[in-house]
Formats: structure tokens, sequence, C-alpha cells
């Protein structure tokens, strides 16, 4: 029998890595998602997401994440270290092998809820192919272990470096300039999913320092999701002096849950697997929702707090203010959906409805006065959608006798195909205006909003609905409003693109209006139908040569040019789309031959969304500051 020389097998396995490492650098956005802000901070959380691991398998109790001078990150844990014994098959160190090879972590699978598929999960290797070197350090039994990598391609052999009594593993990487345009790491997002995870992950401890900016940030919760409902409910007031806390296992799959009923109407749950966010849902959300509705009929019969008027409280009714975080455990997850965020196995939703069923009954029995008063602000959701039901069947009636028609501000296009037409929600009259003489009237339609549109956080939907600019762009649009109204089929236009200033009251505007559509118009923007208008910022101009420029850097790289050539040249800031004539907003931002859309993914109006809700203090000037800062969450997108 040919045996293979322990050289061959290196040498094979070699070319194996770089056939993978290859893969991966020419479809990053196969494994990352894509390469611009996104996928950059992906890479943190990818590895991130193996300390995470390690927490999870009981072993590491603090991670520390920095954000280096030079621009690179460091992530550091105190697990037990990944393996640095030579792979018997691969004839080199395992931490070689689950540095270089795609998928490698299942080699060492630690049976702990590894994500398969999706976007996490990928491994530790895409970053490190991903990145223009990479550093990786490990102490184990006493001995501290290191190897670097220039685009994933080991530099070394792993080098004993010396000693160290801790066990733990620390990665530092510079991300390669080649695959990401722009490198530099944004300490907020990063903290936002840091947080997340140390609310998700009761007692770890993570850390986060930039030496960038200075700031750093320590975040522990020992509460866990009760911390997480604390966090969320924080500028509201709630009905649950504490939050409701519940937790199972059943079939290896744990679950846990913690909601509170809050003073607004709106309903925030937000549904995790293995720690990833399920922006679309899933069984798991489906399964928490059917238990809570039977749950609370059932305490509320049982009590006698349903008088003979009353009907059961509906799925609506009770989650009118509810805040909710459900936080799931599944070794195989199928995830579906636009973002790949729903989660689709389907044993799920009867193991999630049983634990609910039972922990929440156990909960309600000892928690009376509780329940009694969750029941109540039932009741009046259930009051109150009846009666906003009745008023919208009178409206219908009377609008079906004037035989409906579009509203007066709306400057309608000629064509009547949806799929061929646009509708452009522009900022103010006069911007309003300038689109209305810009536009191709054939396709493009036109709807002027004046000022801020009602603030949907603190509005039930009846109360929406009496607000002229709500009704005026829910009529333009033809859908309907409401749950049993709105149908996303009668859309009048498969794009919908929302145009406003360049300036903090704009952002605001263009949040309102990502909040509305999320909550109430969620299927506009699945379809993929909403759109963000992207104006220029500058224009350069030097005789009757002119550019426009959308971005700072666009603005540096014409100057730097126009100065070579010494020349004089000016450059004018729009402030708003009032400042541009017809002809030039048609030009620069509605013209489909040049401009630039931005497609909203739901992704983008979740965030939008957050932003909104935790703006809700009464603080003008503090929301003022927080909007600015996030404006990123509305711009940072590509098609
Ligand atoms: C495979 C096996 C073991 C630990 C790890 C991987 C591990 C990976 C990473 C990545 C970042 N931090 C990490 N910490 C641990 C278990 C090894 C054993 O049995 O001791």
């Amino acid at each position: 029998m040919n045996k293979k020389t322990k050289q061959e097998i290196y040498d094979a396995s070699k070319i194996q890595v770089l056939k993978g490492l290859e893969a991966v650098r020419r479809r990053p956005a196969m494994y990352i998602g894509d390469v611009s802000v996104r996928g950059l901070h992906h890479l943190v959380n990818e590895v991130v997401d193996n300390s995470i691991d390690e927490a999870l398998a009981g072993f590491c109790s603090e991670i520390n994440v920095t954000i280096k001078k030079e621009g690179s990150v460091t992530v550091e844990d105190d697990g037990r270290g990944i393996p640095v014994d030579i792979h018997p098959e691969q004839n080199r160190s395992a931490l070689e092998v689950v540095m270089t090879m795609l998928h490698a972590g299942g080699k060492f699978d630690k049976k702990s809820y590894k994500v398969s598929g999706g976007l996490h999960g990928v491994g530790i290797s895409v970053v490190n192919a991903l990145s223009e070197w990479l550093v990786v350090e490990v102490a184990r039994d006493g001995i501290v272990y290191r190897q670097k990598y220039h685009i994933g391609v080991p530099e070394a052999p792993v080098k004993k470096v010396g000693r160290r009594k801790n066990p733990g593993t620390r990665v530092t990487f510079m991300p390669d300039g080649e695959i990401f345009k722009k490198r530099n790491f944004s300490f907020e997002i990063l903290s936002e999913r840091l947080r997340e995870l140390a609310f998700l992950n009761a007692d770890l401890k993570i850390t986060i320092q930039d030496e960038i900016s200075g700031k750093s940030e320590k975040f522990r919760y020992k509460g866990g999701l009760i911390a997480f409902i604390d966090y969320l409910d924080q500028s509201h007031t709630t009905i649950t002096r504490k939050p409701v806390y519940l937790a199972g296992e059943k079939e290896a799959i744990p679950v846990e849950i913690a909601f509170s009923y809050n003073d607004s109407y709106n309903e925030s749950i937000y549904s995790y697997v293995n720690n990833i966010h399920t922006i679309e849902g899933g069984t798991h959300l489906v399964g928490f929702k059917a238990a809570l509705t039977r749950s609370l009929n059932n305490f509320a019969s049982k009590n006698k707090l349903l008088k003979n008027g009353d009907n059961t409280l509906s799925g609506d009714d009770v989650r009118e203010g509810l805040t909710a975080v459900i936080s799931i455990k599944v070794t195989e997850p199928q995830f579906e959906g636009q973002t790949k965020t729903r989660l689709g196995n389907s044993e799920v939703k009867g193991i999630v409805e049983t634990i609910v069923n039972e922990q929440l009954a156990k909960y309600l029995e000892q928690n009376t006065a509780v329940g009694k008063r969750i029941i109540e602000k039932c009741k009046v959701a259930a009051r109150s959608r009846e009666a906003a039901r009745k008023a919208r069947e009178l409206t219908r009636r009377k609008s079906a006798l004037e035989n409906e028609s579009l509203p007066g501000k709306l400057a309608d296009c000629s064509w009547g195909e949806a799929h061929k037409t646009e509708l452009f929600i522009v900022e103010g009259d006069s911007a309003g205006g300038s689109a209305k003489q810009g536009r191709d009237r054939r396709f493009q339609a036109i709807l002027p909003l004046r000022g801020k549109i009602l603030n949907v956080e603190k509005a039930r939907l009846d109360k929406m609905l009496s607000n002229e600019e709500i009704r005026t762009m829910v009529a333009a649009l033809g859908t309907g409003i409401g749950r049993e109204e709105f149908q996303v089929d009668r859309i009048r236009y498969h794009k919908i693109i929302i145009m406003t200033d360049a300036d903090v009251d704009g952002s605001h505007i263009r949040t309102l209006l990502l909040t509305f559509f999320f909550r109430h118009m969620r299927p506009v923007i699945e379809q993929g139908f909403l759109y963000i208008a992207q104006p220029p910022l500058y224009r350069a101009a030097r005789g009757n040569e002119e550019y426009y420029v959308y971005d700072d850097e666009g603005l540096e790289k014409i100057k730097s040019r126009f100065k070579s050539q010494n020349k004089n040249f000016a450059v004018q800031r729009y402030k708003g789309l009032g400042e541009m004539n017809p002809g030039q907003l048609w030009k620069t931002t509605m013209d489909p031959e040049n401009r630039t859309l931005l497609q909203i993914t739901i992704e983008e109006a979740f965030e939008a969304d957050h932003v909104f809700s935790m703006l809700m203090g009464d603080d003008v000037e503090q929301r003022r500051k927080f909007i600015e800062e996030n404006a990123r969450y509305v711009r940072n997108l590509d098609v």
C-alpha cells in the first residue's frame, strides 16, 4: 500500500488552504455579506462569536475588544485557548488549521450552539483571509504560542514565544485595504453589538476600548434578559414593576424569555437564536405569541376578568405596550427570509409554546396583581381597537360614496402600472416644487410632506389616521393601513423614494418615515419597494465645468485635482434640496440614468426603528444629538 509521506500530506493540505483562501478573497460578500461598513464590522463579530462560544461552553468569563491606534482590532478572551497540538490528519498545529481552513471549527466541535450557514459561524479563517495581516496568540498549559499570517497565509509555523499562567486567546487583525475600501471601525457599531451580547449572556464581562477616540465601555449584566428589558424600557413607565422572566428547556432547546408592559402602544419584541438577532422572527416568535395570547386569556377567564360584553383578547390586544426578549439556542438552526434572519425549524414553535404556557401560568398564579393590571391594559387596547375599526368603516363608507380620490397634494404620474412608476416623498413644499418641475412626469409622482409627520411612537393607529400627512401618504400609496386593511398588492408604485435634506431635520424625517414603514407597512420594505434618494452634498465648479459630489471623500479628491491644475474653483455646499433648481435636482438625484438609490432592507429599517424608540425622552436637544450620532443607520447603505 502506498503510504503518503508527511511532506506530501503537508503540501496537499497547503494547496487546499490556498484554494479556500482564494475563494473567500474572490467572493468576500458570500462569506461576510458585503464589503462595506457592515461587512467590515462583521469581521470583529465573527472573532467575538468564537469567544462567545467558549463562554457558552462555560470556560470564558471575559472578552476584551480594542480598536488599536494603527486601525487594527484585538479580541481577547480568557477561555481555554485554541488547541495547539499537532493535528493528526493535517500534520500541523490545530491552531494553524483553525485559522486557515474554512469551516475547520467543526473538527473541534464543542457541541455548543454553533450556527450552520448564514453570516455568523463562517469561521475565523474567513477573517484571516480578508486581513492584510493577523496575529493569533494562545496561552495554554502555561505556554504562549503565536502565529502570524498575511492574507491568511502563515508566515511561519506556530512558535512558542513565552509563558503565562492563565489560558486564553488573543486575535489581532488588520482588514485588507484591497477588500475593504473603508477600514475605520466604529466604536458605536461595535459597542452596540457587544452590549447586546452582554445582555444575552448574563454575567459575561465584555469591554471595548477605542485607542483612537479614547472612548471605552464595560458591559456586564447579572440580570441578563431582565436587565435587557429594563434597558429597552428606560424611557417608559411600566405596569409590570419587574420584568416577567420565564425559562425552560425541552428537547435540548433552552428557551429564555423576559417581558414587560409599558404605557406606549407599541409592540417591541426582540428575538434571538444562538445570540443572533432574528429580525424576521420565525417559529420561536410564533410560539411565544400564541402562548402569550392563550395564557393571558386563560388567566382572564379563570379570574372572571372579562365581562359579558368583552370579547376574548386578540394577539394585537395582548401585545400593545409589550416589550419582550426571547432567546433560544438551537444546534442546527435553519435560517430563512430576505436577510436569513427568520428561524424555520418547525419543532421550535411547539417547544416555546409549551414552555411559555407552563411557566406563564405559574407566574400569573403567583403574581395575580400584576396579571390583573396586564389584563386591564389589554382590555383598554381591545376597546380602542374596536372603536378604531368602527371609525374606519365609517370613513370607508364615506369615501366609497365620494368616489375615493387621490390627495390634492400628490402630483401623480401619467403611467398607471405600479412596476414602472415611482413615488418621491419629498420634505417641504419648496423642494416638492422643484421636484415637480424637474421630474419625468410619465413615471414619477411627487408627494410633498409638510414638516414633520406625526410621531408614530406615541400614537395609536386610530390617532395616527387623524394626522393629515399620514392619511395623505396612505391614500397616495393606495395600500390602506391597519392589520385588517393593509394590502401590499394594491400599492400604486414599486419604488417609494424618500427624498429629504442632508441635515439633521432631514435625517429625523427620514427616521420617522422608516419607522412608519417598518411598523405599519413592513411588506413594502420586504418586497424591496422602499428607497432613499441620494442628493449631492456639494457642487464644485470651475468655469463651465461642474461636478456634483456625494461625500466628503469625493470633495477632497476634486479639490486636490483642481489645486494640482492650479485653477480657481468654487465649492457650494447644499444644505437642502431647495437650493437646487429643478434641472439640477433631476440631473443629480432623480434621473434613473445618473442617480444612486439606497434600497432599504428590513435590517436598516429595524435599526431606524430601534434608534427611534430610544429617543423617546422629552429632552429635545438630547434627541437631536442622538439622531445626529445615529444618522449612519440610514446613510451607510449600498445597493
Ligand atoms: C476548539 C476547541 C476548544 C477551544 C476552542 C476551539 C477555542 C476557540 C476560540 C476562538 C477564540 N477563542 C477561543 N477559545 C477557544 C477546546 C479545547 C480544549 O478542549 O481545551
